[in-house]
């Protein structure tokens, strides 16, 4: 058979839709584990502009048996147009949903209309569950036996009990070379993703991973992950995102990896990676063998400043420790990605501003400030439910930490996005301009800095057309409003 493998365009408005262009590791994964048939993977995000033109094009060259898609609970809508489109143009062709969004609300999804387009959902991991289901779809084996698997039958869907979750040691390396386009990118560098491990034991009540994976860990072999990496960098990567949700669960297994890609010689490229700032604070060594293997930016959960919001994530109170992990990461030289959550219960505005000051104290190099969003079925959800502060319940395509689907008790969901806006807008010209930035990207910090910003200051001022601050909000809204519509 055709299977035809693709991951979803929605792109989250904070990320740059030109720069950052990743492949997806679950379609690629799941390839990898095919057996018997002609695969391809289309990662949408390549194809932005032109997305129903797209679909069509691929229907005819590739003609798809089956046509997997991949969503997170942003980009459910789309795979919802996307499929209904495929079922448009040839009925015969079954469709399948996994990921995020389908493990977690299958229930939802097969007993309404929202289930129309789709025949399969495969709830939990995809690797081995395709295979078999791609099986019982040759008649080889009964749809019953395939675990994890919701089909239809007669009106409605039957749940298979759920898959237990795989020995990794089963899975085999992601297939790269099924991908049909090119162009993947991050700021210049062609990027990949590889995993090192799934799963998270961290009792942190705002993310959707235990879902997936209960509150497990599970690492794969150090010879596994070389030869992961060593596949990404012969389809051209030189930066590699490691998919992995908190790389500093296992200190020790962390290091050796990091020993293992120096003597590999795989530290000729460069790495990102997600971690906890208590993680990076437990061990200098580790971080200088990071530094030493091409780690180059983290990463790092720091959240929030305030111990209240933090314990009411369930994150603990971890400011020293993430003051203690920022020195460690910038001895080093490694760059870092605060994660920042605002919009917690009870924010004003002086809560929110105080979170930018702390970065800037710290020098964080990036920051990922991002609006508390009540993720279906995470425990954050039931408790800002239970306090009434969930404005927007039912439209996921907005759930993608840039738009305010909450209140605060002293915050409309207007005031949070507008406050989001103002704040990131007036550290605009800080970003690219610490220490650590400017010893990884010379260059780049004295183009921006002595070229492109005087000459904006300039061209703003000749011709800059002065609106006030709120015309220059809308504007920006509304463009982000317009990323994601494609059909
Ligand atoms: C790497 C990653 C990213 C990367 C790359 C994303 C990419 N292009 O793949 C980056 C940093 C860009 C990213 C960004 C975001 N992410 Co992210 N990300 C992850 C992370 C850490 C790993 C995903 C991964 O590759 N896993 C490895 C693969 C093999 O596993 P998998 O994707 O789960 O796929 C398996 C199964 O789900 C299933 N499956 C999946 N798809 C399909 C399809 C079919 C047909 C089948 C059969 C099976 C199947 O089988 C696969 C193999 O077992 C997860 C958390 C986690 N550890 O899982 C969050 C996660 C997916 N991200 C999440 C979110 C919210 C985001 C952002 C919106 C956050 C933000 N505002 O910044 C953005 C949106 C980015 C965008 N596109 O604009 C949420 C999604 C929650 C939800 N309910 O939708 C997660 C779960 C994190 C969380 N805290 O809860 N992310």
């Amino acid at each position: 058979m055709n299977i035809l493998l693709m991951s979803m365009p929605d792109c989250a408005p904070h990320f740059n839709a030109r720069r950052w262009k990743s492949p997806n590791l679950a379609i690629s994964s799941i390839a990898g584990n095919i057996e018997g048939h002609n695969v391809f993977l289309a990662d949408l995000i390549l194809r932005r502009d032109r997305i129903p033109e797209t679909v069509r094009e691929l229907m005819v060259r590739y003609r798809p048996d089956v046509v997997g898609l991949t969503a997170m609970s942003f980009q459910f809508a789309t795979a919802r147009r996307i499929a209904s489109l495929i079922k448009s143009l040839n009925n015969d062709i079954k469709t399948v949903l996994g990921g995020y969004h389908a493990t977690l609300m299958y229930n939802e999804i097969c007993t309404s209309d929202e289930s129309a387009p789709f025949d399969f959902l495969i709830r939990g991991e995809g690797d081995l569950c395709f295979n078999e289901l791609l099986e019982a779809i040759n008649t080889r084996r009964t749809i019953e036996s395939v675990l994890g698997v919701s089909f239809r039958d007669g009106g409605s869907f039957v749940h298979n009990p759920a898959r237990p979750l795989e020995d990794l040691s089963k899975i085999k390396i992601p297939d790269r070379s099924r991908r049909i386009w090119n162009g993947y990118q991050y700021y210049g560098f062609t990027l990949d993703i590889v995993e090192s491990s799934r799963g998270c034991v961290m009792p942190c009540n705002f993310c959707s991973m235990d879902k997936m994976y209960g509150k497990t860990f599970r690492r794969f072999s150090v010879e596994r992950i070389l030869a992961d990496i060593s596949n990404a960098k012969q389809q051209g990567a030189n930066f590699i995102v490691f998919s992995d949700d908190n790389f500093t669960l296992d200190i020790k297994g962390f290091e050796s990896i990091c020993d293992a890609i120096v003597d590999a010689g795989h530290n000729d490229i460069r790495y990102i990676i997600q971690a906890s700032s208590s993680g990076i604070a437990s061990s200098q060594t580790l971080v200088e063998k990071m530094a030493r293997a091409g780690f180059r930016i983290v990463f790092l959960g720091i959240e929030n400043v305030s111990e209240e919001n933090l314990r009411l994530m369930k994150k603990g109170n971890i400011i020293e420790k993430t003051k203690l992990a920022v020195k460690r990461l910038h001895e080093q030289n490694i760059m870092i990605v605060g994660g920042m959550i605002i919009g917690n219960p009870n924010d004003k505005e002086e809560d929110i501003a105080r979170n930018y000051e702390f970065f800037v104290d710290l020098q964080i190099d990036f920051f990922a400030d991002q609006i508390l969003t009540p993720y279906p079925k995470t425990g954050m959800r039931d408790e800002l439910l239970n306090a009434g502060l969930i404005t927007n319940i039912g439209d996921y395509s907005r759930y993608n930490c840039f738009w305010a689907n909450i209140k605060t008790n002293y915050l409309g969901p207007e005031d949070l996005q507008f406050l989001r806006w103002k704040y990131n807008k007036k550290y605009a010209n800080y970003i690219c301009t610490t220490p650590a930035f400017i010893k990884n990207y010379p260059l780049a910090y004295y183009y921006r800095h002595y070229f492109r910003r005087p000459f904006l200051r300039l061209k703003n001022k000749f011709f800059g057309n002065n609106v006030g601050e709120v015309e220059l909000y809308k504007r920006d809204m509304a463009s982000a409003e317009a990323m994601n519509k494609f059909f």
